[in-house]
């Protein structure tokens, strides 16, 4: 389906002359036509996916370097665009240009259209009759086109709409506190797709490194169907990978259909306070009062606890040098495990629960509060805990046994370097 090659010396002849002419004047300027052999395989396509002439390709020859445009103009003349001013090099010896097309063009939108939270980038063309235009510009100006006709049918003209795309919360800190550790993002795609994805990519432009988020598992609908997907985001750090920089992001959620269509919605999503906690009993050392305690005497320990990340450390009471009974624990004092908490614990072999007696891993003079209350070691901060147990009876067979240290994150892990911390082996008295 060749194309009629125009050339804007014929602007200045008449057409009887013909083209052996124009072949003659071209010949003596020395100079080849630029745009040539431009043909599209097919005149009719039927944009469906369902394998049955669903794309043709086009071919062109360039003898210069050119911009290059390819558009469709349909009976009232709108103009839609496959390729807009893209460069290219001249193609020399090599074989002529070769590019599938599908139907789609740049998103467009019909009149009476009006989307609300969703662009559309790729858009399928409605059935029709087009006038198809490849068309190369030279530096220096000079246009050369080529046209010829492609009829539409039986496209699958629907689009994948994305309705009601949401990030919560708007801002969150990924840092394992228990606090702001997630953000869900939920979008509703309205027919079935090839590829959905969605991914943060900073707001104020300063990188441009995309962010993915994986699609949750328990998305109400299938990855591909029609329906509400949803990401659940962590920003990595539940696996131990460092968050993207704290800043105000873009929520991207792309969605591509069998055709090619693609639609994108947008949100906003702030990270702070992001970041992999790390906190250490500092040198693994525990200075112990004694390695004998009479009954109704108090076993004390003295540590420090480091911070050693840029990440807060949230914590949570009682406060150091506070003194349990042996049959007491955490729970018993009214302060009970919170997710994402860090606490210093001491563990002894006789104990019925794991740690039951625990501490916050600094006092008020190390310690910050923020405006919710929760209160936190700061970045690369150190803090002396000390605390007691009173060892009101002797519980279990053991005597001696082994006390030792730990630095628990509470529903998250207690980390093999801050378990069994320098163990004591405790002998009680008993009259
Ligand atoms: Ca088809
Ligand atoms: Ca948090």
């Amino acid at each position: 389906m060749s194309g009629q090659h125009v050339h804007p010396l014929t602007r200045f002849l008449l057409p009887a002359l013909g083209a052996l002419i124009l072949a003659l004047l071209l010949a003596g300027c020395g100079e080849q036509p630029l745009l040539s052999d431009v043909s599209f395989s097919k005149d009719r396509i039927t944009p469906n996916a369902d394998g049955q002439d669903d794309v043709l390709v086009i071919r062109y020859r360039l003898a210069r370097a050119a911009n290059l445009s390819i558009y469709f103009l349909d009976e009232a003349g709108n103009r839609y665009v496959f390729r807009d001013r893209q460069p290219r090099a001249p193609t020399g010896e090599r074989e002529p240009y070769s590019v599938y097309f599908s139907g789609i063009v740049d998103g467009y939108t019909l009149p009476g259209e009006n989307f609300e939270g969703f662009t559309v980038t790729h858009r399928v063309l409605q059935d029709g009759v087009y006038t198809w235009v490849v068309e190369a510009t030279e530096a220096n100006g000079h246009t050369e086109r080529v046209t010829g006709t492609l009829t539409i049918a039986d496209a699958d003209t629907t689009l994948p709409e994305l309705r009601n795309f949401t990030v919560s919360p708007p801002v969150f800190t990924p840092n394992r506190d228990g606090i702001s550790d997630r953000a869900r993002f939920n979008v509703f795609v309205t027919k079935p797709y090839v590829s959905l994805v969605v991914y943060l990519l900073r707001a104020d432009g300063t990188d441009d490194v995309r962010y993915h988020v994986a699609e949750d598992e328990r998305s109400p609908a299938r990855p591909g169907e029609r329906g509400l997907h949803t990401f659940d985001y962590y920003a990595g750090v539940d696996l131990g990978a460092e968050p993207p920089p704290d800043g105000t992001y873009t929520v991207w959620a792309e969605v591509q259909d069998a055709m090619g269509q693609r639609v994108v919605a947008t949100s906003t999503l702030t990270i702070k306070n992001g970041g992999v906690p790390r906190a250490y009993i500092l040198n693994g050392e525990v200075e112990w009062s004694a390695q004998s305690v009479a009954l109704r005497e108090t076993l004390w320990f003295t540590l420090t606890v480091e911070n050693d990340s840029a990440t807060p450390i949230r914590t949570s009471g009682p406060p150091p040098g506070t003194v349990y009974d042996s049959d007491q624990n955490y729970a018993t004092l009214g302060e009970t495990i919170q997710s994402g908490v860090f606490r210093v614990g001491i563990h002894c072999e006789n104990a019925l629960i794991n740690y039951p007696w625990r501490w916050a891993v600094g006092d008020e003079s190390v310690l910050v509060r923020d405006e919710e209350g929760y209160i936190y070691l700061p970045p690369f901060t150190r803090a002396v805990v000390t605390g007691g147990i009173r060892f009101v009876s002797v519980e279990g067979k053991r005597n001696p046994q082994y006390c030792w240290a730990g630095l628990i994150h509470e529903d998250v892990e207690i980390s093999s370097v801050n378990d069994r911390v320098d163990p004591v082996f405790l002998f009680i008295q008993v009259p």
